[in-house]
């Protein structure tokens, strides 16, 4: 049997696909630049229904037609430069994968010339990490959807399960789509890992609790609301030691500076270029870039003045105040992430499928999380919804929870313990339910210094006030 589809890249994550899609009854071409990599995977796993080829003419010309080739390489330079070296051998009609971190207008772009070669080009969106790549990612597939059907079996094989046994895969739109979820995917990535990072913190800091403790909140939490993969991977990193022989907590010994690959820094810059608010990812990025600032913090830290005033407060009560604000903190953030996508979706004429994607998002991703099925539902009752937060289920969370994040707040300012993402969500919340904002000072402001000119409550037109004038 010639090999149903191909897979160009044996890094960790090529190489686990690879070994993901023939554990599904597939026999699978596989290629690497360097080809002693793919010697290796060979090796390793003797009796499995992989064709390795040593040029890219011969993985091509290995695989049935219309031939179907998954891209695992380093986005950006070397997807172009695997794409240049794949298209002379293609025949008109195959498909042509990229499974890879790519940006999405990279994606467009390439979706665009390579139609006009009469070659398919589907941009997927692969989450799940290497163990995810292995035994079931989360897939966001963009492009043709003709393509996609020509694909569609595979994937749906090899993507993880729900726990109502539908695969994690979905056929998200045309061209860039696939990438583009993805990237806001891991922009709500950030946003959940920060709000975890704040909660450790007022945990750690303003309530003076040990590594110990706080791990036992954290596994508390993850039999409720807030139980997903996240909240579950820190409870256990809080309950490691030093691999290098102290007994100190293993958090206690990693530098605290964050690094990123782009995707949260992509998907702030998006939501400036369309016109959403995005505080929550973008407090995300800007919390990692200060966490980097290492030298400089520790310097201010010893130069600029501690609050000094009192906390009173009950621990307990305090502790159960953080998961609520934790988890009404979550909610803007997924808003916000379905917002931007909703307005993208126009924008780039998409078309995307909200209740779909929140679907596809229960398992094998890195933000699975019960919580997924409640979007899920909401958008299932009303796929036209406006905003998360008009949702019953979420609306009643935030009438519940908003005085907790309220109290959570102030107690974090007046400890000094830094919370953005908090701060942000509050703030979101209020400035969305405000029937009123300050923009009409700030219209006011602008028409004054640069007659900009602005629209008025009581009737239609453009206007501008005649500030110079003598009153
Ligand atoms: P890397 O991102 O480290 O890429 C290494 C692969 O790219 C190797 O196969 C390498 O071949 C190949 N490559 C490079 Br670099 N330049 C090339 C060129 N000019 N021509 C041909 N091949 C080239 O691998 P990864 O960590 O397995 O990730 C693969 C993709 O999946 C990336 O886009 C990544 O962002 C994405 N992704 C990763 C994760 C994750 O958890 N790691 C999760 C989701 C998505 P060589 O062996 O000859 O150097």
């Amino acid at each position: 049997d010639k090999p149903q589809i191909g897979v160009v890249g044996m890094a960790v994550m090529g190489k686990n696909l690879a070994l993901n899609i023939e554990s599904r009854g597939y026999t699978v071409a596989i290629y690497n630049r360097t080809g002693s990599k793919t010697e290796k995977v060979v090796s390793d796993h003797p009796d499995k229904h992989l064709v390795p080829s040593y040029t890219i003419e011969d993985f091509v010309n290995s695989l049935e037609k219309p031939r179907r080739i998954m891209m695992m390489v380093k986005a950006g330079k070397p997807t172009d430069a695997v794409i240049a070296e794949l298209l002379p051998h293609l025949d008109k009609g195959d498909v042509l994968i990229d499974g890879g971190n790519t940006f999405f207008e990279d994606t467009m772009r390439r979706n665009e010339e390579l139609d006009n070669s009469g070659i398919n080009f589907i941009g997927t969106g692969v989450s799940g990490g290497e163990l995810g790549a292995l035994e079931g990612p989360s897939m966001m597939p963009g492009g043709q959807k003709e393509a996609y059907d020509l694909v569609a079996p595979i994937f749906e094989k090899m993507a993880a399960k729900a726990e109502d046994g539908a695969p994690c895969v979905t056929y998200i739109g045309p061209n860039g789509a696939g990438h583009y979820v993805k990237m806001i995917h891991n922009g709500i990535e950030y946003g959940d890992e920060e709000l975890i990072d704040e909660s450790y913190n007022l945990l750690r800091n303003m309530l003076g609790l040990s590594v110990d403790e706080i791990a036992d909140i954290f596994s508390e939490w993850n039999k409720g609301e807030l139980d997903s993969y996240l909240i579950d991977i820190t409870a256990d990193i809080l309950t490691r030691k030093d691999d290098l022989g102290s007994d100190k907590p293993i958090v206690d010994l990693i530098m605290d500076k964050g690094g990123n690959k782009g995707t949260g820094k992509w998907s702030s810059q998006n939501a400036l270029e369309l016109g959403v608010p995005q505080s929550l990812i973008t407090e995300s990025v800007y919390a990692r870039y200060i966490s980097v600032m290492k030298d400089e913090r520790v310097a201010a830290s010893k130069v600029l003045p501690k609050p000094t005033g009192k906390l009173e407060f009950d621990k307990d009560e305090v502790i159960e105040k953080i998961r609520q604000a934790l988890y009404f903190s979550k909610i803007m953030s997924y808003a916000q992430g379905f917002e931007q996508m909703k307005v993208a979706s126009k924008h780039y004429d998409w078309n995307l499928q909200f209740g779909e994607i929140a679907k596809i998002w229960r398992a094998g991703c890195i933000i699975r999380a019960r919580f997924l099925q409640n979007i899920t539902d909401a958008f299932d009752k009303d796929p036209e919804l406006d905003n998360l937060l008009l949702d019953d289920y979420f609306k009643d969370i935030a009438k519940r929870y908003q005085e907790s994040i309220r109290d959570i707040v102030g107690l974090a300012v007046k400890a000094g313990v830094p919370i953005p993402g908090f701060t942000s969500a509050i703030s979101y919340y209020d400035s969305y339910r405000s029937a009123v904002l300050p923009a009409n000072l700030l219209q006011a402001q602008r028409d004054y210094f640069g007659a900009h000119t602005y629209e008025r409550v009581d009737r239609e037109g453009i206007y501008h006030y005649p500030w110079y004038k003598e009153q």
